[in-house]
Protein backbone atom coordinates (compact mmCIF):
# COMPACT_ATOMS: atom_id res chain seq x y z
CA UNK A 1 0.00 0.00 0.00
CA UNK A 2 1.43 3.53 -0.57
CA UNK A 3 2.24 5.51 2.21
CA UNK A 4 -0.14 7.86 2.27
CA UNK A 5 -2.66 4.97 3.22
CA UNK A 6 -0.07 4.01 5.88
CA UNK A 7 0.03 7.60 7.44
CA UNK A 8 -3.81 7.08 7.27
CA UNK A 9 -5.69 6.20 10.67
CA UNK A 10 -8.46 3.60 10.47
CA UNK A 11 -11.77 5.89 9.76
CA UNK A 12 -13.97 3.61 12.05
CA UNK A 13 -15.51 5.24 15.21
CA UNK A 14 -17.27 4.01 18.00
CA UNK A 15 -18.50 4.74 21.48
CA UNK A 16 -20.52 2.78 23.88
CA UNK A 17 -21.00 1.00 27.12
CA UNK A 18 -20.24 -2.38 27.64
CA UNK A 19 -18.72 -5.02 30.42
CA UNK A 20 -15.40 -6.12 30.16
CA UNK A 21 -12.49 -7.56 32.04
CA UNK A 22 -8.66 -8.20 31.04
CA UNK A 23 -7.79 -11.83 31.82
CA UNK A 24 -4.43 -11.76 30.66
CA UNK A 25 -1.58 -9.63 30.97
CA UNK A 26 1.49 -10.12 28.88
CA UNK A 27 0.98 -13.56 28.30
CA UNK A 28 0.31 -14.30 31.81
CA UNK A 29 -3.64 -15.40 33.60
CA UNK A 30 -4.71 -12.38 35.60
CA UNK A 31 -7.80 -12.78 37.94
CA UNK A 32 -11.26 -11.43 36.22
CA UNK A 33 -12.90 -8.44 37.36
CA UNK A 34 -15.71 -7.58 35.41
CA UNK A 35 -16.87 -3.95 35.13
CA UNK A 36 -18.82 -1.46 33.18
CA UNK A 37 -17.24 0.92 31.09
CA UNK A 38 -17.10 3.64 28.38
CA UNK A 39 -15.57 1.93 25.39
CA UNK A 40 -14.56 4.50 22.73
CA UNK A 41 -13.03 2.91 19.20
CA UNK A 42 -11.34 5.97 17.51
CA UNK A 43 -8.07 6.05 15.37
CA UNK A 44 -7.73 2.01 15.59
CA UNK A 45 -7.40 2.37 19.30
CA UNK A 46 -9.88 0.68 21.85
CA UNK A 47 -10.39 2.19 25.03
CA UNK A 48 -12.23 0.88 28.11
CA UNK A 49 -12.90 3.97 31.00
CA UNK A 50 -12.90 3.16 34.10
CA UNK A 51 -16.46 2.65 35.52
CA UNK A 52 -16.89 6.30 37.38
CA UNK A 53 -18.97 4.14 40.41
CA UNK A 54 -15.48 2.33 41.04
CA UNK A 55 -13.14 5.38 40.79
CA UNK A 56 -11.62 6.82 44.02
CA UNK A 57 -13.74 10.01 44.64
CA UNK A 58 -11.20 12.62 45.68
CA UNK A 59 -10.93 16.06 46.16
CA UNK A 60 -8.52 16.25 43.05
CA UNK A 61 -10.33 13.80 41.27
CA UNK A 62 -14.19 14.26 40.66
CA UNK A 63 -15.90 10.87 41.13
CA UNK A 64 -17.78 11.73 37.70
CA UNK A 65 -14.60 12.24 35.72
CA UNK A 66 -14.30 9.80 32.79
CA UNK A 67 -10.40 8.20 33.49
CA UNK A 68 -9.17 5.53 30.61
CA UNK A 69 -8.00 2.15 32.56
CA UNK A 70 -6.60 0.10 29.36
CA UNK A 71 -6.04 0.89 25.82
CA UNK A 72 -5.72 -1.61 22.89
CA UNK A 73 -4.51 -1.41 19.81
CA UNK A 74 -6.13 -2.88 17.69
CA UNK A 75 -3.07 -3.29 15.14
CA UNK A 76 -2.46 -6.90 14.95
CA UNK A 77 -5.29 -7.21 17.26
CA UNK A 78 -7.12 -10.69 16.88
CA UNK A 79 -11.18 -11.17 17.68
CA UNK A 80 -13.44 -14.14 18.38
CA UNK A 81 -16.42 -14.93 19.92
CA UNK A 82 -15.80 -16.54 23.51
CA UNK A 83 -15.88 -20.39 24.34
CA UNK A 84 -18.23 -21.61 27.30
CA UNK A 85 -14.69 -22.29 28.54
CA UNK A 86 -13.96 -18.83 28.97
CA UNK A 87 -17.13 -17.47 30.25
CA UNK A 88 -20.42 -18.37 31.97
CA UNK A 89 -22.17 -15.14 30.24
CA UNK A 90 -23.63 -14.64 27.05
CA UNK A 91 -22.30 -12.60 24.26
CA UNK A 92 -18.64 -12.79 25.34
CA UNK A 93 -16.03 -11.25 22.82
CA UNK A 94 -12.51 -12.54 23.33
CA UNK A 95 -9.98 -9.75 22.14
CA UNK A 96 -6.40 -10.46 21.94
CA UNK A 97 -3.81 -7.78 21.39
CA UNK A 98 -0.37 -7.81 19.70
CA UNK A 99 1.78 -7.01 22.92
CA UNK A 100 0.21 -10.45 24.71
CA UNK A 101 -2.70 -8.99 26.38
CA UNK A 102 -6.46 -10.44 26.32
CA UNK A 103 -9.86 -8.89 27.64
CA UNK A 104 -12.92 -10.15 27.65
CA UNK A 105 -16.65 -7.75 26.27
CA UNK A 106 -19.91 -8.27 26.61
CA UNK A 107 -22.75 -7.37 26.70
CA UNK A 108 -26.56 -8.43 27.35
CA UNK A 109 -28.09 -7.33 24.60
CA UNK A 110 -26.64 -9.56 21.53
CA UNK A 111 -27.22 -6.57 18.92
CA UNK A 112 -24.71 -4.41 21.14
CA UNK A 113 -22.48 -6.90 21.11
CA UNK A 114 -22.42 -8.11 17.15
CA UNK A 115 -21.81 -4.37 16.14
CA UNK A 116 -18.94 -4.10 18.45
CA UNK A 117 -17.46 -6.98 16.67
CA UNK A 118 -18.16 -6.06 12.95
CA UNK A 119 -16.87 -2.76 13.77
CA UNK A 120 -13.27 -3.95 16.00
CA UNK A 121 -12.95 -6.68 13.02
CA UNK A 122 -13.25 -4.16 10.19
CA UNK A 123 -10.63 -1.68 12.10
CA UNK A 124 -8.07 -5.13 12.43
CA UNK A 125 -8.75 -5.21 9.03
CA UNK A 126 -8.18 -2.01 7.61
CA UNK A 127 -4.96 -2.42 9.84
CA UNK A 128 -4.17 -4.92 8.50
CA UNK A 129 -4.19 -3.44 4.87
CA UNK A 130 -1.79 -0.83 5.53
O1 LIG B 1 -13.30 -17.74 34.71
P1 LIG B 1 -13.72 -17.70 36.15
O2 LIG B 1 -12.58 -17.70 37.10
O3 LIG B 1 -14.77 -18.72 36.48
O4 LIG B 1 -14.37 -16.27 36.33
C1 LIG B 1 -15.30 -15.89 37.29
C2 LIG B 1 -14.60 -15.28 38.46
O5 LIG B 1 -13.70 -14.29 38.05
C3 LIG B 1 -15.58 -14.64 39.42
O6 LIG B 1 -14.90 -13.94 40.41
P2 LIG B 1 -14.07 -14.52 41.63
O7 LIG B 1 -13.98 -16.01 41.46
O8 LIG B 1 -12.76 -13.84 41.40
O9 LIG B 1 -14.75 -14.09 42.85
C4 LIG B 1 -16.48 -13.66 38.72
O10 LIG B 1 -17.42 -13.14 39.64
C5 LIG B 1 -17.20 -14.29 37.57
O11 LIG B 1 -17.98 -13.31 36.94
C6 LIG B 1 -16.23 -14.92 36.61
O12 LIG B 1 -16.83 -15.68 35.62
P3 LIG B 1 -17.69 -15.32 34.34
O13 LIG B 1 -18.21 -16.66 33.92
O14 LIG B 1 -18.76 -14.38 34.80
O15 LIG B 1 -16.82 -14.71 33.27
Amino acid sequence: SSPEAHSQLPSLEKAGILNKTKVSENGKKVRKNWAQSWTVLHGGVLTFHKDPKSAPSSTSMKSNQILPEFTVDLRGATLSWAGKEKSSKKNVLELKSQNGSEYLIQYDTESIVTDWHKVILDTIRQLEQE
